[in-house]
């Protein structure tokens, strides 16, 4: 190991900050279009989801709240919902739109044609904004499914006048102290033209909306090779970085467990968050994981996660910025190089083993939720019901 990487021991309280919101739908059963796999065990409603949720923060210490997706989470009571979550010790975070699974949006939703569609998606919108109110959650998260899939379809330019209207009147329903997260992704389930396809369309919306619109930075809706670091930077250049989905992707939108493909992206992501003030205190970014599990496990999917996102943070914080900077300033490329790839190739789970232990934490957080039984508990109980899932 080079000499540019910092002492564990200096970033252990940078380390303590580090939160990772988990989507309610991780806990459901999911699959491709090909196939939708069910595992025993499997949440059957939102308190049970929940209830999953919480035991990835009780063993990693790293997940205190919980997305919910509407109207897959929809339930009578949300306060009550709040006060289950508060038992176990975790938040209600995040509340995602779902504007992809109606008949009447199959051709689109904000910027559908019709108004009365259109009408509809935004009372949608709206009515997440009165869940927020009960949750006391902070994000109201968009990602619209709208999009082309044939030339001649439909007036791109005329769409992005419907969808900067659509925005506008859920923008203008939130409370103070809420933020409309825009998602971004360039294609699927639209394949011609998606409405709100780059980084660059939802900054440009959230500019004309206003200061409380910010952009979900989603790491799997991107074309192959895209420097998504590059875009971490800009969008916390320009202060409009609101949020991530994490997930892992080989070919698109695959949702696999971050880190898992590609480890040193996720490390070359968190460094520019750090780097550009992304990360702690004074930070508005919240990080989230938008995965599904097919045909792992599904709670320990989501605490292999975390522990990836951890792992890959703490070895960003190792850079020592300094002699980077000096390298940086001297032209000194393969010494940059080497000051980054030194904290990368630091293994860290040693140190952050003990650092878990002197917080209360198991050393072993997956080995820890596997003796500790809960997995073959709720396959025994949770009998009869239907399983969540996304029903693909
Ligand atoms: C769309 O692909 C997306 O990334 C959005 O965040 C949705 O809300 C989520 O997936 C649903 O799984
Ligand atoms: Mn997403």
């Amino acid at each position: 190991m080079g000499e540019a990487v910092a002492d564990f021991g200096k970033i252990a309280d940078q380390l303590g900050r580090l939160a990772i919101e988990l989507p309610s739908w991780a806990f459901g059963n999911s699959g491709t279009r090909f196939k939708v796999f069910s595992q025993p065990g499997v949440a059957r409603d939102p308190f049970e989801k929940v209830a999953d949720a919480a035991q990835v923060h009780r063993h990693t210490g790293l997940a205190p709240s919980v997305a919910l997706h509407i109207p897959w989470d929809r339930v009578e009571d949300f306060d009550k919902l709040l006060r289950h979550a508060g038992d176990l010790g975790v938040r209600l975070g995040t509340i995602n739109t779902n504007t992809f699974q109606d008949d009447d949006f199959k051709l689109g939703s904000f910027c559908h044609a019709d108004e009365r569609i259109r009408a509809k998606a935004v009372a949608h919108a709206l009515e997440c904004v009165e869940v927020m109110k009960v949750t006391g959650s902070r994000d109201l998260k968009i990602w619209l499914p709208d999009g082309l899939n044939y030339p001649g379809q439909g007036d791109l330019l005329v769409r992005q006048e419907r969808l900067s209207d659509s925005l506008a009147r859920v923008y203008r329903g939130l409370a103070s102290g809420q933020r409309l997260v825009l998602e971004y992704k360039f294609f699927e389930p639209a394949f011609y033209a998606t409405d709100v396809p780059d980084w660059g369309t939802a900054y440009a919306h959230c500019v004309a909306l206003g200061e409380r619109a910010v952009v979900c930075l989603d790491t799997g809706h991107h074309a192959p090779g895209t420097n998504i670091e590059f875009i971490v930077m800009q969008l916390l250049r320009l202060g409009r970085l609101g949020a991530f989905d994490f997930n892992s992707r080989f070919y698109a939108d695959d949702d696999l467990m971050v880190g898992a493909a590609d480890p040193f992206q996720l490390f070359r992501i968190m460094f520019e968050v750090v780097r550009g003030g992304g990360y702690g205190t004074g930070s508005d970014v919240s990080f989230m994981l938008d995965q599904c599990h097919n045909i792992e496990a599904k709670i320990p999917g989501q605490i292999r996660s975390v522990l990836n996102v951890q792992e890959m943070t703490a070895r960003a914080l190792l850079i020592d910025r300094s002699a980077l900077a000096e390298a940086e300033q001297a032209g000194d490329v393969l010494g940059g190089n080497a000051i980054l790839m030194d904290a990368f190739y630091t293994d860290v789970r040693p140190d952050l083993a003990e650092w878990r232990q002197g917080r209360g934490l198991p050393a072993d957080p997956l080995d820890a939720y596997r003796r500790g039984g809960y997995g073959e508990r709720i396959v025994t109980e949770r009998v009869g019901g239907v399983q969540a899932g996304w029903g693909a």
